[in-house]
C-alpha cells in the first residue's frame, strides 16, 4: 500500500518568496504534521512525504498511490483542492486533515473523499484500516490526543537541506486570544509530552537547528514552568549539541533559573507575541496575560537576551483602536523594548476564531470569494475592513513600520548592541537582514494586491460562506 502525504504550497507566498527572495521563508520549516502522521502509519504502508514548498513534483511521473493525505493551513486550501482534484481524477481516494479541514469542514468535504478533524493520533490507524478494506468514511474526528502516548515523528522521511528540524513538546493553550486558532483547535488544556520521549526525538533529528513548534513552550502556570525546567535539564544533560528556537509568553523572562536552563539546553531564540503597544490593544485582543501589572517589557527582553537568547517580537496592525501612525508606534515600541527582530502582521480573521465570528457578524471580512481568497489569509495581507484604516492606509502603516524598524542605522545599532553584549551578533545580523529583505519583497506584493483591490470589492465577485 502506497501513501502520499502532501503539504501544498501557497502559490502566492512561494511564487514571491522562491523567485525573488534568497531567504524563502517557507523552505526552511518542515511540515511536522506529516512527519507525525507518517510516524502513526503502520509498516505495511510505504510512505512518501511531499513538501511542495521545495517545488511541486511531477505527480503524473510518480507511481500511483493507494491513498493521498493532504494537510493545510487555511492559506494553503486553494492549492490543496487542486492537488486533491488531480488525484481524485485518477480514482485515488483523498483525505484531508489539519486546521483548515477542522474549521471549514463543509467546504473541505466538497473537495475530498474524507476529512479528519482535530488531532490525528487517535484515529489515523482506523482511517488507514478502512482504506485497505475499501470502506473509507466521509468524516472522522480525532478529538484531542493523549499527548503522553505520542508516536515519534518520522524525521527521516524528508530530504536534508531544511534550515530547521521540527519537534513538538506540548499542545493546547488556555489563553484563547481573539485572533488565534490554537485554543479552538488544540483545546484550552495544556498537555505535555513525556520528557524522555522528547529527548530521544530531539536526538533523532538530523538538523543541528530545531524549531520547537509549541505555541507556548513554558506554559503559564507554576507546574508548567517546573516541567519546562525539567525538560531543559534533561536536554542539557543529554548534551545533544542542538540549537533551538521556540515560542513563549513574556513570563519566560520572569525566572532566572528557567532562562539559565533554557540557554544550557540550547535555546538560541524565542518568539514572543507582544501584539500591541498599548494596554487597550492587549485588552481588545484578549491578550490579558501581557497586562500583568508592573511588567517592564524592556527589562524583560534584556533579561532574556542576557542569556544569549535572541527575542523576536510579534505585533499586529489593524485593531479597532489603531489609528493612522500605528506603524511608527509599533516600530518605536519594538525598538524601545529592545527586541532583536520585529515581525508585524495584519489582524486577520481566521476561521474558527472569536475574531472571525465578530468580524463576520459586523460584515467586515472583505475577501470572501472562498476558497480562492484563502490564499490571502497569510496574515501578510489586509483581508478585512479595519475601523480607522483604509486598505491603502493600513498597507502604508505596515511599510512605515518595517522601514523604521529595519532602517540601516537602527539595524546596525541593534546588531552592534548585540555584539557588545555578546548575544549571537551573527544570528541577529542574519535575522535582521532576512526580515529587511522580506519586507522589501512584501512591498512589491502589496502593490499587486492594491491594484487588484477594486476587483476584490466588486459586488459581482462570488461571495461564498465559509
Ligand atoms: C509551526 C507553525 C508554522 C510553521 C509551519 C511549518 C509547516 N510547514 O508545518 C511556519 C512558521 C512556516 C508557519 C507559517 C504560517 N502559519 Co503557522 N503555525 C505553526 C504552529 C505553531 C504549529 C504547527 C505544527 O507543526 N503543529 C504540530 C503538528 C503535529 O500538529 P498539526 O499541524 O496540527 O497536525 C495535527 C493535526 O492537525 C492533524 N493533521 C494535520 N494535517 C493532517 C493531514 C491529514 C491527512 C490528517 C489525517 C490529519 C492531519 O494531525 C496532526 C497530528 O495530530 C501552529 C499552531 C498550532 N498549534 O497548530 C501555527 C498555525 C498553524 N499557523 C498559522 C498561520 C496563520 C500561519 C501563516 C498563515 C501565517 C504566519 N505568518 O504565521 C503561515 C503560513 C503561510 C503559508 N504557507 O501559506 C495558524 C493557522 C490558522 C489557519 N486557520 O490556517 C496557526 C494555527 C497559528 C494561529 N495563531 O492560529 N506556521
Ligand atoms: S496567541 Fe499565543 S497565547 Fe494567545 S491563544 Fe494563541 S497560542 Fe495562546
Amino acid at each position: 500500500m502506497r501513501l502520499y502525504l502532501i503539504n501544498p504550497t501557497n502559490p502566492l507566498v512561494s511564487s514571491v518568496t522562491a523567485k525573488e527572495s534568497r531567504w524563502n521563508r517557507y523552505r526552511v520549516w518542515k511540515p511536522l504534521s506529516l512527519m507525525v502522521l507518517a510516524g502513526l502509519t503502520p509498516p505495511e504502508w510505504e510512505v512518501v512525504i511531499v513538501d511542495e514548498n521545495l517545488g511541486a513534483p511531477d505527480y503524473p511521473a510518480m507511481p500511483r498511490p493507494d491513498l493521498v493525505g493532504i494537510t493545510a493551513f487555511t492559506s494553503q486550501a486553494p492549492r490543496a483542492y487542486e492537488v486533491a482534484a488531480y488525484f481524485r481524477s485518477l480514482g485515488v481516494p483523498v483525505v484531508m486533515g489539519g486546521i483548515h479541514a477542522t474549521m471549514c469542514l463543509e467546504e473541505v468535504l466538497a473537495h475530498v473523499d474524507s476529512v479528519v478533524t482535530r488531532e490525528a493520533e487517535g484515529i489515523w490507524p482506523q482511517v488507514l484500516a478502512d482504506t485497505r478494506q475499501g470502506g473509507l468514511k466521509r468524516q472522522y474526528d480525532g478529538g484531542f490526543a493523549r499527548i503522553s502516548e505520542f508516536a515519534p515523528a518520522r524525521h527521516d522521511l524528508l530530504p536534508t537541506g531544511y534550515a530547521f528540524g521540527a519537534i513538538q513538546t506540548t499542545r493546547g493553550c488556555p489563553l484563547n486570544c481573539t485572533f488565534c486558532s490554537v485554543t479552538a483547535f488544540n483545546g484550552a488544556q495544556y498537555r505535555q509530552r513525556a520528557i524522555p520521549d522528547v529527548v530521544s526525538e530531539f536526538q533523532a533529528i538530523r538538523e543541528k537547528r530545531i524549531l520547537v513548534v509549541d505555541d507556548n513552550l513554558i506554559g503559564t502556570r507554576p507546574e508548567h514552568i517546573a516541567r519546562a525546567k525539567d525538560l531543559f535539564r534533561a536536554l542539557a544533560h543529554a548534551n545533544l549539541h542542538k540549537q533551538w528556537i521556540a515560542q513563549a509568553t513574556i513570563n519566560f523572562a520572569d525566572d532566572e533559573e528557567l532562562l539559565t536552563l533554557a540557554a544550557k539546553a540550547g535555546c538560541r531564540g524565542v518568539f514572543i507575541g507582544f501584539e500591541s503597544p498599548s494596554p487597550e490593544g492587549l485588552r481588545e485582543l484578549g491578550k490579558k496575560f501581557n497586562l500583568l501589572k508592573g511588567r517592564d517589557f524592556r527589562a524583560s527582553v534584556r533579561r532574556i537576551q542576557r542569556h544569549s537568547i535572541l527575542v523576536v517580537g510579534s505585533f499586529i496592525i489593524g485593531l479597532d483602536l489603531d489609528q493612522p501612525g500605528i506603524g511608527q508606534r509599533i516600530a518605536e515600541a519594538a525598538s524601545q523594548y529592545g527586541v532583536d527582530t520585529l515581525n508585524t502582521l495584519f489582524l486577520t480573521p481566521l476561521p474558527g476564531t472569536r475574531l472571525w465570528d465578530q468580524m463576520k457578524s459586523e460584515d467586515r471580512i472583505a475577501l470572501t470569494a472562498f476558497p480562492e481568497d484563502w490564499k490571502y489569509y497569510t496574515l501578510t495581507f489586509p483581508v478585512a475592513r479595519y475601523k480607522h484604516l483604509s486598505v491603502d492606509r493600513i498597507i502604508q502603516e505596515m511599510i512605515a513600520c518595517n522601514r523604521r524598524f529595519y532602517s540601516l542605522p537602527r539595524l546596525l545599532r541593534r546588531v552592534w548592541g548585540g555584539f557588545w553584549r555578546r548575544h549571537h551578533p551573527l544570528l541577529s545580523l542574519v535575522g535582521n537582514l532576512s526580515y529587511r529583505n522580506n519586507s522589501r519583497v512584501d512591498c512589491m506584493t502589496y502593490a499587486d494586491f492594491q491594484r487588484q483591490w477594486h476587483d476584490f470589492s466588486s459586488p459581482n465577485r462570488m461571495q461564498t460562506q465559509a
